[in-house]
């Protein structure tokens, strides 16, 4: 018989040889999701395409595909990913529900150790019930006075509620936005958690260009 702890040993592996990270898992009516992302630039240097390619051609997703399905088969669970909708696979909500990851202000996900710089990829959906590792303790934010996500802005695009991705895809547009542009969005850089995880310049801009297309 398979021991679970090794299963997910076994997957952590195996992820980590194309750059991937197992994120978190959490368990829904007797089966078990664990989501899979990567964090920093560690990334760059497995996929084809990245950083310099056209993200017309949606470079990451065709690797991750390529990648996962496989991983998929190998340890008898089905995939699904972050890209395949509308309707979207609700993956932050999945991974605040793995208990390592916080809602920020910004609205995407914070983890105490890589900030806002990590990406979710994929979820594996298990059946039964793994052995899963214990939630985080606490959210950064709650630790961080002055939010410098929330004023960093120059379009004043994050409210703490909501996001304005018209504003700022018409800033990105002009010549005022090639900071963001070239290094990345200037909210989540003003972020001071996980500096080291920080996505290189050339990263942040395919991320950015592939956004603003
Ligand atoms: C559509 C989409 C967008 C749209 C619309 C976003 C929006 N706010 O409406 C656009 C194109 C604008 C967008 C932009 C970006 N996105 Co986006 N996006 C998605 C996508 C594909 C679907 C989101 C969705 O509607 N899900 C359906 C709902 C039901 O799912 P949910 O998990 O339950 O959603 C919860 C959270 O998203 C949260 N939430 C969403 N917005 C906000 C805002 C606030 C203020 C708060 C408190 C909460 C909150 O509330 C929801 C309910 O709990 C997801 C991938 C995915 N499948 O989730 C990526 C995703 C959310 N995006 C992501 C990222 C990184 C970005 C960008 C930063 C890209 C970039 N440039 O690098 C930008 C942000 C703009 C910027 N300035 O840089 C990441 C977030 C990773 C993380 N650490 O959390 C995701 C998960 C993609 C990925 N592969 O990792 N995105
Ligand atoms: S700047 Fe502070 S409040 Fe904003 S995401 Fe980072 S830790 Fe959270
Ligand atoms: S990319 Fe720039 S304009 Fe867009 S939300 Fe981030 S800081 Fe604002």
């Amino acid at each position: 018989m398979t021991d679970d702890r090794d299963l997910l040993g076994d997957l952590e592996t195996r992820l980590h040889e194309h750059g991937l990270l197992l994120l978190g898992g959490v368990v829904e009516g007797g089966k078990t999701r664990v989501v899979i992302g990567n964090a920093g630039s560690q990334i760059v240097s497995h996929v084809p395409g990245l950083p310099g390619g056209d993200p017309r051609t949606d470079p990451v997703n065709t690797w991750t595909r390529q990648v996962m399905a496989p991983i998929a088969q190998q340890f008898g669970a089905t995939v699904c990913f972050p890209f395949d909708g509308p309707p979207w696979h609700p993956f932050v909500s999945w991974m605040l529900g793995t208990g390592q990851a916080f809602v920020s202000p910004l609205g995407l996900a914070i983890h105490p150790r890589y900030g806002l710089w990590f990406a979710l990829r994929a979820a594996l959906l298990f059946d039964g019930v793994l052995p899963l590792a214990q939630p985080a303790a606490v959210s950064p934010c709650e630790t961080c006075r002055d939010r410098p996500c929330l004023s960093t802005c120059p379009v004043g695009a994050f409210t703490g509620t909501s996001y304005d991705a018209e504003s700022c895809r018409d800033h990105l547009a002009g010549s005022a936005g090639q900071d963001c542009m070239s290094q990345g969005c200037r909210a989540r850089r003003a972020c001071p958690v996980g500096p080291e995880w920080r996505y290189a310049p050339a990263h942040a801009g395919f991320h950015m260009r592939a956004f603003a297309r």
